[in-house]
């Protein structure tokens, strides 16, 4: 892809002093420091952060790009918190809008899966009473002993939190009875901005992000993995933005747990938020580069293309992002609600690989932990009209 590459921007004499130190720290592999984060977010230049970021993502990955076959389940789009940014925390007053599944619901949706290549289930929804230690811990035992292979994905410290308190047991309890029950990895929801003065207006009630922080750590210290999200783009400053990103670095540091981290662009449909504009394709760009720059200690960036469309997500790939969520069938999503790009995103593999080989990556199907399923640099379509490289062509 064609961001400038980091020794052009070295070799530039005009680049600002304070640019330059961060630009050379970037190519010998140095950490920044959080003021030097703020100042990034407050005057990189859109190219300038493509092309530091662009660096760190290929001396990591070169151009492989990562994405897994997944499905989605929602126990449930009803939810008792008020989160002003989630269409969920709207139905509460209107329950019978909502679904509320039961457990043979759940599994039903587990079983239209049985013949697909599928890998993963990514569990997450509202947080109502019915959905339990007991109820959860019985549907993770339930589905690995239906599909042993399929990678269960599910819940965030907002969930276990509220579910371990009413059960009475500690985070450590419960983590560990949820292992023992079949949970093997966490998604990186309900991060939203640790800043209290921030969560507690738009996320007042749920945990904290100390307790977010908390739960994620004692999950790592069991040796497991999880991801980790920044909802940005509404009321926080770039200051928070800063906060939140050291926080998940210190954190990562002590336990090492965490895979990737997921930039979530707040968007504005349905919510109580929907006066806030949201932030422009430039800003989304920087931020997913300043992400890359900030976190070294974490090995991917993902982008979640329905949220931000299939054309943003191609430039992420020069902007840091290293990996691409959504394949099949992500149509009921808290994102749809909320204002998503993609009305009806469905995608299949092969329009997924196109994707990627149409801005000169290297597209890489992998399991949930990141081993390699497959890889589709070279694969063979019947339709294939694209390039290998770069294409004038409109991609799918
Ligand atoms: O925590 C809610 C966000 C998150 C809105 O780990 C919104 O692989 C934007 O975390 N605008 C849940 N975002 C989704 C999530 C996720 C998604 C994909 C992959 C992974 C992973 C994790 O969605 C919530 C919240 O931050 N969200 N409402 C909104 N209006
Ligand atoms: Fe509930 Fe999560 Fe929505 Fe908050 S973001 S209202 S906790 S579903």
């Amino acid at each position: 892809m064609n961001t400038p590459c980091l020794s052009t921007i070295l070799q530039d004499p005009k680049l600002p002093p304070h640019l330059r130190t961060v630009a050379q720290k970037v190519n010998d592999g140095e950490r920044i420091t959080p003021a030097e984060g703020l100042m990034l977010y407050e005057e990189g230049p859109l190219g300038y952060l493509g092309a530091l970021a662009n660096h760190v993502r290929e001396r990591m990955h070169g151009d492989r790009t990562y994405f897994n076959r997944n499905f989605h389940v929602e126990p449930t789009n009803v939810c008792l918190y008020t989160c002003t940014f989630c269409s969920y925390s709207r139905r509460i007053k209107k329950r019978e809008d909502g679904w509320e599944y039961s457990l043979e619901d759940i599994m039903d949706i587990v079983r239209k899966y049985d013949d697909q290549p599928v890998t993963e289930v990514h569990i997450v929804g509202g947080v109502l009473p019915q959905y339990d230690v007991p109820f959860y811990a019985e549907l993770f035992r339930q589905i690995k002993a239906h599909r042993p292979d399929l990678h269960v994905k599910a819940l965030t410290p907002v969930e276990y939190h509220y579910i371990f308190k009413k059960a009475k047991i500690s985070y450590e309890e419960g983590m560990a009875l949820m292992k023992e029950a079949g949970l093997e990895s966490m998604p990186g929801g309900g991060a939203e901005i640790f800043a209290p003065e921030i969560r507690d207006q738009i996320a007042g009630g749920k945990c904290t992000g100390e307790q977010w922080l908390r739960i994620h750590e004692i999950w790592h210290e069991l040796g497991m993995r999880s991801n980790a999200t920044m909802l940005y783009g509404h009321i926080e400053e770039y200051r928070h933005r800063v906060d939140h990103l050291e926080q998940l670095r210190q954190l990562q540091d002590k336990t090492g747990g965490f895979q990737t981290y997921i930039p979530l662009k707040f968007r504005n449909e349905n919510n109580e938020m929907s006066h806030l504009p949201e932030s422009t394709t430039v800003e989304d760009l920087r931020n997913y580069a300043i992400g890359r720059i900030y976190l070294d200690n974490f090995d991917h960036v993902k982008a979640y293309w329905p949220m931000i469309g299939r054309t943003t997500a191609q430039l992420s790939l020069a902007f840091g992002v290293d990996d691409l969520d959504g394949t099949i069938d992500d149509t009921t999503r808290i994102y749809s609600m909320a204002g998503a790009e993609e009305k009806h995103p469905a995608m299949s593999t092969e329009d997924l690989v196109k994707m990627i080989r149409a801005v000169g990556r290297k597209p890489i199907e992998r399991d949930t932990l990141y081993g390699i399923v497959e890889d589709y640099t070279d694969a063979e379509f019947s339709d294939d009209k694209l390039y290998r490289g770069y294409t004038a062509l409109p991609v799918v």
